[in-house]
């Protein structure tokens, strides 16, 4: 939506099947592996930016301290040329830090509206590559359905692009384990991890993943594709858990219940495989049909849990 003060753009969240969790370069936020995510349509963030006095940040009508959005503006002033200060008013259908990505679906929203509100015209891998600079995930949440960010060598080469599968009938079964606000970081979270000694073999290990990642969506081959999801999301919480600088878990003793429940579920004959982020929540892989009685089985075991249904969403929208 454009009007003359200001510019909308609507991004909506990503769960990355194959994680990104470690940094090649802190300053132009280069990770260590290419990634890759399916965007879903029940989370996304609806921005606006308007000229102001000075850069601000509100979201769900609450001020925020807007130093990160005001670092990522002043990037993008170096990158694309001076624009106005800028008052950002965003709108979250996302569990805010509690390892549903809030950050993925704000930062390409944020980086859609300025682009807009500047005329700049750029294609979507341009979009992503600028949105790095702010978050990571955030490159993966401009493209419907499935994307991949190749992780590159230099500013110019990192960014996502969008991966054309065949008609998937994929679904999660979201499980908000815990609302609590994260303790540690994502940047935090993978410093520490690439202090891990298993670290390097979770990088080599996670290319070859990808690959058989891609095979699998090509067959559109859901248990396999939940079944190295589940692998790769597994081996990044271990790495947490045998960092040299501090070990830490996001997992909770509730998630550790919960993934019991998805072998069981497996035994019973469900396509069911689990991915974590930087949280307790529980994102079970499924399709579509099997999708509500895996949420009725669990909503009878996990009485204060909430769980969702999330499917395939669309890219960047005005
Ligand atoms: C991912 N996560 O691939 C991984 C898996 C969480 C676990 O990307 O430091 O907020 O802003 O680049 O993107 C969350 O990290 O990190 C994330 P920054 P970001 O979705």
């Amino acid at each position: 939506m454009t009007d003359q003060n200001g510019q909308t753009a609507i991004a909506h969240t990503n769960i990355a099947f194959i994680k990104y969790w470690g940094k090649a370069d802190l300053t132009l936020n280069l990770p260590t592996t290419s990634s890759l995510s399916l965007t879903l349509n029940e989370y996304y963030t609806k921005t606006r930016v308007e000229e102001a006095d000075e850069d601000s940040l509100l979201i769900n009508d609450l001020p925020q301290d807007g130093k990160r959005i005001h670092q990522f503006l002043d990037v993008l002033r170096a990158e694309m040329g001076d624009f106005p200060p800028l008052r950002v008013i965003s709108e979250n259908k996302v569990p805010l830090s509690a390892g549903l990505a809030s950050s993925a679906s704000s930062f390409a929203a944020l980086t859609a509206a300025v682009a807009k509100f500047n005329h700049w015209d750029l294609s979507l891998e341009e979009l992503s590559r600028l949105s790095r600079r702010g978050s990571g995930s955030a490159t993966r949440s401009f493209f419907a359905g499935f994307a991949i960010w190749e992780k590159g060598d230099k500013d110019e080469n990192s960014y996502a692009h969008a991966l054309k599968t065949p008609d998937l009938p994929i679904a999660l079964v979201v499980c908000k384990v815990s609302g609590m606000v994260k303790k540690v970081s994502s940047s935090d979270g993978m410093r520490r991890a690439q202090t891990s000694p298993d670290y390097q073999a979770w990088v080599d290990e996670s290319a070859k993943q990808l690959d058989e990642m891609k095979a699998a969506l090509a067959a559109a081959d859901i248990k396999k594709v939940g079944e190295i999801a589940e692998a790769n999301a597994l081996a990044m919480h271990n790495l947490n858990l045998t960092a040299e600088d501090r070990r830490f878990t996001y997992l909770n003793q509730e998630t550790v219940k919960v993934l019991e429940q998805v072998k069981a579920l497996r035994k019973q004959g469900f396509i069911a495989y689990a991915t974590m982020d930087a949280g307790p929540n529980v994102k079970i892989i499924t399709k579509k049909d099997q999708a509500p009685a895996i949420k009725e089985h669990l909503a009878k075991r996990f009485r204060k849990i909430q769980f969702d249904i999330a499917t395939a969403g669309p890219g960047i929208s005005y």
